[in-house]
């Protein structure tokens, strides 16, 4: 079989379609090799005093793991001095990074979950890092926050990479989505997936069913349909998988088909879910829309969202097209119930 590397599939891309600047080449090729050390430093666990808490909290008020704050650095250090970049926002900082003034400044705008599935770091349950890439519009000299509020349909690319029994980097730079595994003998990203497709229909759901009580009416009829099974309105059986690690679930649907829901709930009725829109819902809206599947808040495309902060947060509800079209069906439905009720 001939191998691929990441770099020869990033030029051959850019000979064959043209649409990979240098500047962005250079980004992917600076992320992937950051996700190597993180791969590294997950994977020595407790050998390399990596796991357990950090004992500080994020600006989302979220208690800190060591690996959440090293994967951090590693991507900060990594992705500071190349030129590629004009900034760097991360899930796990307040506010945004700006590239040093000793660095030249780049066009392009990076913004990341370092360590996307916290709760699984100790357990040694798959977990990963996702990027999104932006481009810096506007022709200011500095990058403030506004910079980086930029509906999901503007990026120029996404990818994650998860840490599981093999360490996969899944990217899109809106020409389809590929996938490449860490060879890790000779250390380098070998292409073992291209043109991924995420079948339309599925018979396998994913949400955290702990948080049913809290669910809002038509997330409840959704999944009380697919629970109803064969001799529900349905007509099939369905099949649930929880990982907790959104990189991780939503690998799975990118792998074999799916849905994913974390929908707003009525724990913290102010906000309008748990995950967050620009480090988690948009690079994975991308991934997902550009294998043949849908990303919604149930309402809405998540990719036409205008953000109006940093880490604001959205209900997601991402993979298999019908099924995903059918939540948005129980939503507008529930619209129609309400305003004949009215
Ligand atoms: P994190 O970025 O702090 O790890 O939080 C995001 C994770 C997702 O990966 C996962 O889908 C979700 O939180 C699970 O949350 P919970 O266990 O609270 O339902
Ligand atoms: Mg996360």
């Amino acid at each position: 079989m001939k191998r691929i590397s990441l770099t020869r599939y990033l030029v051959e891309q850019q000979r064959e379609h043209g649409r990979i600047p240098a500047q962005l080449r250079m980004l992917i090729e600076v992320v992937a090799r950051a996700c190597k050390h993180i791969a590294i430093a997950v994977n020595k666990g407790a050998l390399g005093d990596v796991l357990g808490s950090a004992h500080s909290e994020n600006v989302q008020g979220e208690i800190q793991k060591k690996l959440d704050v090293i994967s951090n650095e590693v991507l900060i250090e990594a992705n500071e001095w190349g030129g590629h970049l004009a900034a760097m926002a991360s899930e796990e900082m307040d506010s945004i990074h700006l590239v040093p003034n000793r660095y030249p400044q780049g066009e392009y705008l990076l913004l990341f979950d370092p360590l996307d599935g916290s709760s699984n770091i100790d357990v040694n349950v798959s977990i990963g890092t996702i990027f999104s890439v932006l481009r810096k519009v506007g022709h200011t000299h500095g990058v403030a926050e506004d910079d980086f509020l930029q509906p999901g349909k503007h990026q120029a690319a996404a990818g994650y990479c998860v840490y599981g029994p093999q360490t996969t980097l899944v990217l899109t730079l809106g020409d389809g989505v590929a996938m490449f595994t860490l060879d890790r003998e000779t250390g380098s990203w070998v292409l073992t997936a291209t043109d991924v497709r995420i079948p339309e229909d599925t018979q396998e759901f994913s949400i955290n069913m702990s948080n049913q009580r809290h669910w809002a009416a038509p997330v409840q009829r959704y999944i009380g349909e697919c629970l109803a099974g064969a001799t529900g309105p349905r007509g099939k059986d369905f099949n649930m998988r929880w990982v907790g690690s959104m990189v991780a679930d939503v690998h799975r649907i990118l792998s074999r088909g799916g849905v994913f829901l974390y929908p707003w709930d009525a724990r913290e009725p102010e906000k309008p879910g748990k995950l967050r829109l620009m480090y988690e819902a948009n690079p994975m809206s991308f991934i997902v829309e550009q294998a043949g599947g849908l990303a919604s808040t149930g309402v809405e495309r998540i990719m036409d969202i205008v953000p109006g902060k940093l880490h604001e947060r959205v209900a997601v509800v991402i993979g298999s097209k019908n099924e995903v079209l059918r939540v948005a069906a129980c939503h507008a439905a529930g619209d129609a119930d309400a305003s004949s009720a009215a």
